[in-house]
């Protein structure tokens, strides 16, 4: 047995135990919302969910009379009972009909609103603030366009001394584990922010599910994202990196705060020359190549 295998098989017992600790804190929040996707704090991310809801609830009822009709067939016409095939049926134009025009009718009535919403997340038009997303092999770099504020964002120094081999420290003792980092994106809420997405070695992509955005940053390509967080919404909302960019792909998460437009003015001014974008730039430079 590999030296590597040994020490996997020694951890084993410590990840079921932490996957049985996530499962508990699961269950004992409200059951329904943690399983399902979440309903998220924009107007986009509120309507992804509604339409995924009306799919869900298609299905079921597809899946209800499909079950239904089956089971009956199963339990009333069994041979037992004495049922009998009937071997001079082959063909039913009417069934055929009804069997084109019901998907027909259900596909067009989910493919409707889907489109209009597709169209809705890709309206980056007129945004308010624009942020200049970078990612990189194992972060993020911020630039918030028209301003001199830009700066690196990083897993934690609590999640990064954790997540080492060997490191003796109990993931379930350290806050967010993996979902934190060592600056956050900060953000007004009510206003419309646009992203500018790309990267600088391989395909990342950046993903908060409670903003309703996941965009692949790819090298040489700007991409767009917008979002709206809702005025009431303040807060941090957590993402990782969605798209598997090597070595370190699960460390290098997103973590948002919003504040008021008030507190973001604060900090913008609180922020802007230190670090300088030279320097920040810099520093995602030497972060690439270690
Ligand atoms: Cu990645």
């Amino acid at each position: 047995m590999t030296t590597m295998k040994r020490a996997t098989l020694g951890k084993l017992p410590g990840i079921l135990a932490l996957v049985a600790a996530g499962g508990m804190r699961r269950a004992s929040a409200s059951g329904w919302d943690l399983i399902n996707m979440p309903r998220g704090v924009t107007n986009v991310s509120t309507r992804i969910y509604a339409l995924h809801m009306m799919a869900f609830w298609v299905c079921v009822g597809i899946a209800v009379v499909v079950f239904g009709v089956m089971i009956w067939s199963l339990i009333f016409h069994r041979k037992s009972r004495g049922a009998v095939p009937d071997v001079t049926m082959t063909h039913s134009t009417k069934v055929e009909i009804v069997w084109t025009i019901v998907p027909v009718v259900i596909l067009v009535s989910m493919a409707i609103p889907a489109a209009r919403l597709l169209v809705r997340i890709n309206n980056n038009t007129d945004p308010q603030l624009s942020i200049r997303v970078t990612g990189f092999q194992w972060g993020w770099y911020y630039h918030y366009v028209g301003t001199h504020v830009s700066f690196v964002s990083k897993l934690s120094a609590s999640s990064n001394a954790a997540r080492q081999l060997d490191s003796g420290i109990s993931p379930t003792s350290v806050p967010h584990y993996l979902l934190s980092v060592d600056h956050k994106l900060v953000v007004p809420v009510g206003e419309k922010i646009r992203l500018l997405i790309t990267s600088v070695d391989v395909i990342h992509s950046w993903w908060v599910p409670d903003l309703g955005v996941k965009k692949a940053a790819i090298p040489g390509f700007i991409n767009q994202a917008s979002f709206t967080i809702a005025p009431n919404k303040p807060g941090v909302y957590r993402g990782q990196c969605a798209e598997l960019c090597g070595r370190d792909h699960a460390f290098m998460p997103i973590v948002v705060r919003a504040v008021s437009p008030a507190q973001f003015s604060a900090w913008i001014e609180q922020h802007t020359g230190q670090p300088t974008e030279a320097a920040a730039g810099s520093a995602a430079a030497q972060a690439t190549r270690t």
